[in-house]
């Protein structure tokens, strides 16, 4: 009966275009029945996949996604009635703010704060602004910050995603305890002394700014495509193979995995590749959520990369590190070959052209049965700490590099396929909602509706 009635509105909002342009953004969640067939056929249908569960498979659904599946004659059942409670709960799901996750204001202000209480160690720069005009910032965190000094260099990058709150705040806080700790502790002093950390908390501002006050679960920018939908992929624009295929991305701009009409079209990941490229970096993190992973190239294809024993000795060490913390284990393996295929993201961009080392970590929860939809927000500080130690490795890892005459990583050849991630669907699409419960002070001060805001 739900069925039946979903397909009628369908038929009434296709004949009705200006209607259909009003509902892009607004999305069902779907489930549909795994079976071999049904498997098959979603391959290449670039649909945002929510989570997998034993015999289904959870997916947030656009007007065009349904229609496609209608005519696949895939059946599907309406779930969004039972996240919609919980959704309603939520400040942001009220139009307002996000909790103790950083708005962009927030942000904007702490990395100033930052910046002004350790003068010496921290300066925050401008490289670039958004489709929507907000500015995105770079973090930099060395002794003699204000020189370019000749250091090992790392860059931290976070919330390509708009959806994915948490992965702003782990690099935050990484450049917040390397800077706080830098007096008291021999090892970070030592850590940033001897390099130069970047970090770019927030890639994607519009992103996220519609993410808190309109739409949870949106996962774009917010370039305008020109008919009647919105936002690009920023993890598949990037230059590396971009649009290889459909599979890894998609040409359609009502995707939510579209990657844009060029290589690079987009202000925000023109800003991180003009900045990444004018600096010769040893090792890349880019945060996302959610399943617990730790991710290196190649995402466009199955094959292993050149320094592909380099880069999973590399994970597994971090793994190792991570889970003493708080006994989270992160599995880790080959993007391509053991999560699933991407084109234009990040780490190959990074990997592909300047050869690096190049991490996507997929922090928790692991799936939607260990820790709901979202992150609360006492999950914070436990993520970030878990985090720690990588990063720390990482920065460590780039100094010994460094120190090394060979400017680039050591070549190593290419090992025989190995398929590290077993024994667990490994497919999860982060939609996360946040557990708001407090209104501080600080979050109302920085509360400006922006002119969408469906409240005005
Ligand atoms: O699909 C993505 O962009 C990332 N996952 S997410 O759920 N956060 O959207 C994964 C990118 C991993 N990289 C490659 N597969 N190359
Ligand atoms: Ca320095
Ligand atoms: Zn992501």
């Amino acid at each position: 009966m739900i069925k039946r009635i979903v397909i009628v509105w369908l038929v009434i909002l296709m004949a009705a275009s200006p209607l259909l342009a009003q509902y892009s953004g607004e999305n069902d969640i779907i489930s549909i029945q795994k079976t071999p067939d049904v498997i098959k056929a979603l391959r290449g249908m670039n649909l945002d996949i929510l989570f997998e569960k034993k015999d289904e498979i959870y997916i947030v659904a656009g007007i065009r996604d349904l229609i496609k599946l209608e005519k696949a004659g895939i059946a599907y059942s309406l779930e969004t009635y039972r996240f919609a409670a919980q959704a309603a709960q939520s400040p942001a799901a009220q139009g307002g703010i996000n909790g103790d996750y950083h708005s962009y204001l927030e942000l904007e202000q702490d990395l100033f704060l930052l910046e002004s209480s350790f003068p010496e160690l921290a300066k925050v720069e401008t490289i670039g602004t958004s489709h929507e005009q907000r500015r995105l910032y770079a973090l930099k965190i060395s002794d003699h910050v204000h020189q370019e000094e000749n250091e090992a260099k790392v860059i931290l990058l976070g919330c390509h995603h708009a959806r994915e709150w948490i992965s702003v705040e782990v690099p935050y806080l990484v450049g917040k305890h390397l800077l706080e700790n830098y007096a008291s502790d021999s090892e970070i002093r030592s850590l940033v002394n001897q390099s130069e950390v970047w970090i770019i908390p927030l890639v994607n501002p519009d992103g996220l700014v519609y993410s808190i006050y309109y739409y949870r679960y949106w996962r774009k920018n917010r370039r305008n495509n020109g008919d009647g939908t919105y936002g690009v992929d920023p993890n598949r624009n990037y230059g590396y193979k971009w649009g290889c295929d459909d599979i890894g991305s998609s040409p359609d701009s009502y995707s939510s995995v579209y990657r844009g009409p060029a290589p690079f079209s987009e202000p925000e990941t023109q800003a991180v590749r003009d900045f990444i490229s004018g600096k010769n970096f040893q090792a890349l993190i880019t945060y996302h959520n959610y399943s617990q992973v730790i991710l290196y190239p190649w995402g466009y294809t199955e094959d292993p990369s050149p320094l592909d024993e380099l880069m999973h000795d590399m994970a597994e060490h971090m793994a190792a590190k991570m889970e003493e913390v708080n006994g989270t284990a992160y599995e880790f393996g080959r993007a391509g070959d053991s999560f699933y295929l991407t084109n234009g993201d990040t780490t190959d961009w990074m990997f592909g052209v300047f050869g690096v080392p190049s991490f996507t970590i997929e922090l928790p929860p692991v799936d939607i049965f260990t820790g709901g939809f979202y992150n609360s927000e006492e999950d914070i500080m436990p993520i970030f700490q878990e985090n720690l130690p990588a990063v720390l490795y990482l920065i460590d890892w780039a100094i010994e590099q460094h120190s090394l005459t060979a400017p680039s990583p050591p070549h190593v050849k290419p090992e025989p396929l190995r398929n590290i991630i077993r024994g667990r669907p490994i497919r999860y699409h982060p939609i996360e909602s946040c557990l708001c419960t407090r209104l501080t002070a600080r979050i109302r001060s920085s509360l400006v509706l922006p002119h969408w805001n469906p409240l005005i």
